[in-house]
């Protein structure tokens, strides 16, 4: 048995302990902003591919470690190998992001394949059970899924970045059908989740990236319902497995999130004032966030001051510092160094002005 003090940092935080200098990792610390990662993405054409093969994948997610010495390493993939392993289309166009054969009506979800998807996803947990081995003992190993919500959207819009409209009128006029669709990705993330920790995943964060277009009725049936099943089901094998959720732009509903889920942790978007998380939901859950990728984009004294104020607010309670969602490409890693030596070096050496 390790002791709770030797355990590793951010495992202690989703406890509910709170540190004295805040671990962190950030959401796409692998990818497009590291040469090094670029470099690395020419050996394979084809994203998915990049994805499936074990060595790239554990290259691409050690990468940001080397450099930066983040408390945690994410897996590398995707969130959509699930709707590939269930036979749908998806594709990864440059510049673009994905693009899927979309999936308007039950005819369609009867074409989803009902095989198992670990065949499918196999090197995934290969990659999982590489990483366990090889990753500094101190820093803990993410696993991830799209909730079921988000890798809805996708599948049935056929991308991101839309406002959603098919899927919600879909949602809103037969629910009952609608409801097929979400069972049947909810049972197979659940499936996904369980072999991911059977591989050596310590922590799941599971993405609901799309989770603000939905109000308070259709946010529980589409959103908390379905992760309370997912908590139930995965904990009834790995009763003490750390969950993260990232319900991502629902302002005000994620206390409802917190309030009825179970989870051990909340991501939380850069919308959120600081001050609030504090008050409101940080005696509740153990809070990660949420510097906003545009400051970290931008650098200089304003991306220190506000990593400062984030940590101040913060680090009285539980508390894992991140992005309020992923890195972007253009980002110079110089910003994303800058953050963790900060970081590291917290509690600050110079004293604190007021
Ligand atoms: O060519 C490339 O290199 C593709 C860029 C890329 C990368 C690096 C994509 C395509 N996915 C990823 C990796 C990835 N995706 C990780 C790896 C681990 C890490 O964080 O370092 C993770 C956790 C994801 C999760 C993911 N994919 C989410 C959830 C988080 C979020 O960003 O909201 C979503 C929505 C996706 C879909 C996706 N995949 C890739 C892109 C460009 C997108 C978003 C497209 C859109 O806006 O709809």
């Amino acid at each position: 048995m390790i002791k709770s003090s030797e355990e590793k940092l951010i495992i202690q935080a989703l406890k509910g302990k709170k540190l004295k200098r805040p671990p962190f990792w950030f959401m796409r610390q692998a990818g497009r902003y590291l040469p090094e990662y670029r470099k690395l993405r020419e050996k394979s054409k084809n994203f998915l591919n990049f994805c499936y093969t074990p060595e790239l994948a554990v290259e691409a997610t050690l990468q940001p470690i080397r450099r930066f010495q983040m408390d945690a390493a994410i897996m590398f993939c995707d969130i959509l190998v699930i709707p590939d392993a269930l036979g749908q289309e998806v594709k990864f166009i440059e510049g673009r992001g994905p693009i899927l054969d979309p999936i308007r009506n039950i005819d369609d979800i009867n074409k989803l394949s009902r095989d198992t998807i670990h065949d499918h996803l196999a090197p995934v947990y290969k990659t999982l059970s590489i990483l366990a081995k090889e990753i500094p003992k101190e820093t803990a190993l993410i696993g991830f899924s799209g909730a079921p919500w988000t890798l809805a959207v996708y599948m049935v819009e056929g991308r991101g970045g839309t406002n959603c409209s098919n899927i919600l009128k879909w949602a809103n006029e037969k629910p009952d059908e609608f409801q097929i669709l979400i069972d049947l990705i909810t049972n197979r993330i659940i499936d996904y989740l369980i072999q991911q920790i059977k591989s050596g995943a310590e922590i799941i964060q599971i993405f609901d990236s799309w989770s603000g277009v939905l109000k308070e009725d259709n946010f529980r049936r589409w959103s908390i319902n379905p992760m309370k099943k997912i908590l139930r089901d995965i904990r009834k094998i790995f009763p003490n497995i750390p969950v993260i959720g990232f319900p991502r732009n629902v302002g005000n509903l994620a206390e409802i999130y917190v309030r009825e889920t179970e989870l051990n942790g909340i991501s939380l978007d850069e919308n959120f004032s600081v001050n609030w998380i504090a008050k409101t939901l940080q005696p509740l859950i153990t809070i990660q966030g949420n510097l906003d990728n545009k400051i970290l984009l931008s650098g200089g004294n304003k991306l220190d001051e506000e990593v400062k104020k984030i940590i101040r607010a913060l680090n009285n309670g539980p508390f894992i510092f991140n992005l309020g969602h992923g890195i972007l490409p253009q980002t110079s890693p110089d910003n994303v160094g800058r953050v963790s030596d900060l970081i590291l070096g917290w509690p600050e050496k110079i004293s604190r002005e007021m």
